[in-house]
């Protein structure tokens, strides 16, 4: 009797079990993440780095749909910093999104702050990276959102996954970089090499022997989580012999497509499946630099890291390796090529666009060239001509607040930190693309918001200009993910473009590249109160001014208002 109810009841404790896991409920991570100086070597030299933990890049996250995030960031660096959850919607959490002066405060050294927030409704590959003068250079890593448990991907079940982060790397202390342009007016230094998983790989010096493997067997499906953490390139990405099943970017599924070759711009992702179809072999994996302004200086260099089948032999004792496959891989300036491939992006599922829209706006993104003030020294003008580069938006360069950031001005009502007036259309009409006359290429200089009621449908025509060198811009919105409906060269003609929206199945990204002298038009619906920025991607625009903010209104009632600030949020 006692045996038979013992039984009993270890089935029903079983049965329990299997329900729980089946169900299982969404999971809180704690992490530390320590920003420290640490000593790097990279290409013959060493440099104090700053990064989390001591790694470069940084911990990876792994996370499921609907799990919340606690990271208590404790600054032992010399820096100021703050932490960014790149493409984390942050629904009601603005004050864990993270760009200093915008969201926060930055976290002064010696001081903490814990990032608190959810995973809602995003799957695939995210990122997180330091959102404060060029840190970003060596403090950032890997945000991995798996389905909810027992939720399948929407595609086969690949045998490995790989985030490979695409990285920069500078042999001196980034902040000097930025901090010498920033005095002088010109472009700052480029980069010394690119990375993958932090490693520039064998076509640098001192760097062969750290390359990055990723190991392969034959036969099997390969999910590689491709990140472009670059600070200022956008880079062509491919694997030597075998094509991509593109399946995902910025945490939304695509329709699978193939292709060799992809493009990403800083702040972009992008899933793609690899078989293990080829001989047994190595094969490189490269990422190369697309540049498309005119004239300018860039780091011409490429990052290789080794796809690597296991049942590969190893060489007898003493004997090296063979050498990898290159890719054949475009011209640094293939504009047709990353248009072939972003033309082919579509969303896996039926998109919920607005049809209509409350909001018309149109924002023109470019750069610029300031006359040298008479009171700056020459050293001070070393732009082209003796100028001092600038970059806008609809012609207003984004100045950041010192005293508070933009959240905190919002939520406290301190004046004077912002104005509201940020234009809805560029406040000159004029060939953006064509001969731009001089006379217009010098922006004014303010911290122009623009307002969006709660709930309102909101398109933005994102047209670049020819100011200086028409250029692909990697725009990036903060704390929403939106479709892109269209993109084309030349200036915007709704009387054409329009009848070019795909309201259908419109990729649903966090950042879009505008084609060099073209135009794209992005929609979303402003459902996430708080104050977010829009921003080039290359760090070194944003340092420029081409960004602005929009300060989303609350709604009705709790589900529609920004929380509550943290107790440890920073104070400036
Ligand atoms: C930038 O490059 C110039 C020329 O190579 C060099 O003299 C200067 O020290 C560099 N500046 C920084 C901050 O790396
Ligand atoms: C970049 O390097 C490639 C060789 O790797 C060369 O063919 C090309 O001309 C270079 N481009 C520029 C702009 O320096
Ligand atoms: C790319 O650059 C090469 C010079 O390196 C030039 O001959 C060619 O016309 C350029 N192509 C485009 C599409 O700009
Ligand atoms: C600088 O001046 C030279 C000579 O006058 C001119 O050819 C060039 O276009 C100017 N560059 C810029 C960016 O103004
Ligand atoms: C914040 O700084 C701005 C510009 O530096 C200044 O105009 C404003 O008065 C300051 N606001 C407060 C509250 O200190
Ligand atoms: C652009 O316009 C200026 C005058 O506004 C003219 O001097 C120049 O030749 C033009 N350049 C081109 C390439 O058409
Ligand atoms: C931007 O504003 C400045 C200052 O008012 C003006 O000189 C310039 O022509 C404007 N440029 C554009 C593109 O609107
Ligand atoms: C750090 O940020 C504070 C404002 O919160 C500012 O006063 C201070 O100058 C900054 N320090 C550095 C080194 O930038
Ligand atoms: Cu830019």
């Amino acid at each position: 009797m006692t045996k038979i109810m013992a039984s009993y009841l270890l089935g029903l404790v079983f049965l329990l079990a299997l329900v729980l896991l089946s169900t299982a409920s969404p999971k809180t991570h704690y992490h530390d993440f320590v920003v420290q100086a640490t000593p790097v070597k990279r290409l013959c030299n060493t440099v104090n780095a700053i990064t989390v933990n001591g790694q470069l890049p940084g911990p990876t996250l792994v996370v499921n749909e609907g799990d919340g995030l606690v990271i208590n960031v404790v600054n032992r660096a010399k820096y100021n910093v703050t932490i960014h959850w790149h493409g984390v919607r942050q629904m009601r959490t603005g004050w864990a999104d993270g760009p200093e002066f915008v969201t926060q405060c930055p976290i002064r050294p010696g001081e903490s702050y814990t990032y608190r927030f959810t995973i809602q409704g995003q799957e695939g590959t995210l990122w997180w990276h330091a959102h404060s003068s060029w840190l970003r250079a060596s403090v950032y890593g890997a945000l991995i959102i798996h389905p909810r448990e027992g939720t399948p991907y929407p595609f086969p079940k690949p045998d490995r996954e790989t985030p490979i982060i695409l990285g920069e790397w500078w042999n001196r202390d980034p902040v000097t970089v930025i901090r010498q342009a920033t005095r002088t007016g010109a472009a700052p230094n480029v980069s010394d090499a690119y990375t993958i998983n932090g490693q520039p790989g064998d076509l640098y010096k001192c760097s062969s022997q750290d390359t990055t493997i990723v190991p392969m067997d034959v036969g099997e499906t390969h999910l590689l989580r491709v990140i472009n953490a670059a600070l200022n390139q956008e880079l062509f990405f491919s694997v030597a012999n075998h094509i991509f099943t593109v399946v995902g970017a910025d945490a939304s599924y695509l329709k699978p497509f193939t292709t060799n070759l992809i493009m990403l711009g800083p702040g972009q992702t992008t899933d793609v499946l690899i078989s293990g179809d080829q001989p047994p072999g190595r094969y490189y994996i490269t990422g190369k630099p697309y540049q498309s302004a005119q004239n300018a200086a860039f780091d011409n260099t490429t990052t290789t890291a080794v796809l690597e089948y296991r049942s590969v032999p190893c060489p007898a004792k003493g004997l090296p390796k063979s050498t990898p496959v290159l890719p054949p891989m475009p011209a640094f300036n293939d504009t047709n090529a990353v248009t072939s491939f972003t033309s082919k992006l579509r969303s896996l599922r039926r998109a919920e666009v607005p049809a209509d829209v409350d909001e018309d706006l149109v924002f023109t993104v470019g750069l610029g060239l300031n006359t040298c003030p008479p009171n700056f020294s020459k050293n001070q003008c070393q732009g082209p001509n003796g100028t001092r580069f600038t970059a806008s938006m609809n012609n207003v360069s984004f100045i950041l607040p010192s005293n508070w950031s933009l959240l905190q001005a919002h939520r406290y009502g301190i004046p004077g930190v912002f104005t509201t007036d940020f234009p809805a259309k560029p406040p000159v009409k004029f060939d953006y693309t064509g001969n731009v006359s001089r006379s217009l290429w010098q922006p004014l200089t303010g911290t122009k918001l623009y307002r969006l009621k709660y709930g309102s449908r909101v398109q933005v025509v994102i047209q670049g200009t020819s100011i200086v060198t028409g250029e692909n811009h990697p725009m990036h919105l903060h704390g929403y993910d939106f479709y892109i409906v269209a993109e084309g060269f030349g200036n915007f003609d709704p009387k054409v473009d329009v009848k070019k929206f795909n309201l259908v199945d419109p990729p649903m990204r966090n950042t879009v590249p505008i084609p060099v002298n073209g135009w794209a038009v992005i929609r979303f619906v402003a459902d996430n109160p708080g104050v977010w920025i829009m921003h080039c991607h290359l760090d070194v625009h944003i340092a420029w001014g081409l960004a602005m903010a929009f300060l989303v209104e609350d709604g009705v009632g709790e589900y529609e208002t920004l929380q509550a600030p943290p107790e440890d949020l920073p104070l400036c």
